[in-house]
């Protein structure tokens, strides 16, 4: 099977199979990892394909057009980890240029925005976009760009894609509206489908899903913008090693499978946190209390593996706890098969202090892995039962 024809299978074959056709030269079932920096060539200019590995490897191709299947968009291209992505996405960016973006982002994708571009003359504002009247109103005549997470990194708020993409386009044909779907994978919601112009992931995360690999990918139908993005791609040179391709390749494979049993555990996570007396509140959009609860099981497949809450007792109590947790490691990052906690104001948005986007300081966010519910429920009890 190619890529060429990806609307006749359901996504589940295609994680397995887009852009993986056995290897050519030998029959591999599993894409080889091409690990050269060069291809030979019989006469100048006369190549199979491929030149130089910055320019094209066959794993990162096989890699691409899988995501590109995944996310139902004509084109996909791998960089060295979701800020790569990112920053070759804003450096298609112009001076003057306005971007609109959501007031919870990711860390690295503020800090980027606010410490690097900003000072080329790029335009950030910032708007709660599960607000649509909001969105709507924070609109501009240069606005070219809507730069949006759903949900949210650590916020976990919704926003409704189809709404804004249509109040985007309606403003301005234009305007292009970029996805940021790491937190949902394509598995759980299709952007481009609900009328998003651009995906933006860290395969870090769920795609990877084994906290083994750092990278990053652009989905784009649009032809023109995936010129200039394959461009930047080549001419700045931020692209995955062959290695880390088939390991997201690798890990893509199982995405559904585990996205399935992420959200199950999620949601017996979210459950129980919001009846522990200590548990002051609990952010987790399949819970009926999330105010987008409605809009997240319209949207989503569903409410995913990430979890946010506060604790009784503030920020030194939410400290004390993820100091606690034994099967719940302190780390950065989230998506992988192992469960994770974190206070985000102090680690993965650091960068916010400070700014609108600053985080409270006592949010603890868990990324709910694949272990037994019960364990990982057990593990949360002790925890808070020493505070
Ligand atoms: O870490 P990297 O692969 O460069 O991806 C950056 C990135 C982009 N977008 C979102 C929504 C993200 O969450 C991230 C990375 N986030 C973490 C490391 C984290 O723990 O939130």
């Amino acid at each position: 099977m190619t890529a060429r024809n990806p609307e006749r299978y359901k996504i589940e074959t295609l994680a397995i199979h887009a852009g993986q056709a056995p290897d050519p030269a030998t029959g591999a079932v599993m894409t080889p990892i091409y690990q050269t920096s060069t291809f030979v060539q019989q006469g100048v200019g006369e190549h199979k394909g491929y030149e130089y590995a910055r320019t094209g490897n066959p794993t990162r191709t096989a890699l691409e057009a899988c995501l590109a299947a995944l996310e139902g968009a004509a084109h996909g291209l791998a960089f060295a980890s979701g800020m790569a992505a990112i920053d070759t996405l804003l450096k298609v960016f112009d001076p003057g240029d306005h971007v609109l973006a959501g007031n919870d982002v990711y860390g690295g994708t503020f800090r980027l925005f606010d410490k690097q571009y900003k000072k080329y003359g790029i335009e950030f504002s910032y708007v709660e976009t599960t607000d649509l009247e909001a969105v709507r109103a924070a609109l501009r005549p240069n606005t070219r760009w809507v730069w949006l997470e759903t949900p949210t990194n650590p916020r976990l708020k919704v926003a409704d894609l189809r709404a804004i993409a249509q109040a985007a386009h309606d403003h301005d044909p234009a305007v292009r509206v970029v996805v940021d779907n790491t937190f949902a994978t394509p598995y759980l919601q299709q952007p481009l489908a609900l009328g998003a112009d651009v995906v933006v992931h860290s395969t870090t995360k769920y795609l990877g899903g084994h906290s083994d690999v750092v990278g990053g990918a652009v989905l784009t139908s649009d032809p023109q913008l995936h010129a200039r993005l394959a461009f930047l791609q080549n001419a700045a040179g931020a692209v995955p090693g062959p290695l880390d391709c088939f390991l997201v390749l690798r890990g893509i494979k199982t995405l559904a499978v585990r996205m399935e049993r992420h959200g199950e555990n999620g949601l017996a996570v979210a459950q129980f946190l919001a009846d522990h007396p200590q548990v002051a509140e609990v952010i987790y959009p399949g819970l009926e209390s999330h105010p987008q609860h409605a809009l997240a099981r319209r949207q989503m497949r569903n409410a995913g593996g990430m979890v946010s809450f506060f604790v009784r007792g503030g920020p030194g109590a939410a400290r004390a706890l993820v100091a606690r947790t034994r099967l719940f490691a302190l780390a950065e990052s989230l998506g992988g098969v192992e469960s994770l906690i974190e206070l985000p104001a102090a680690m993965t948005h650091g960068s916010t202090q400070g700014s609108p986007l600053e985080v409270d300081a006592g949010l603890i966010r868990v990324s709910v892995g694949l272990e037994h519910k019960d364990d990982l429920i057990a593990d949360l009890a002790q925890a808070l039962h020493s505070l």
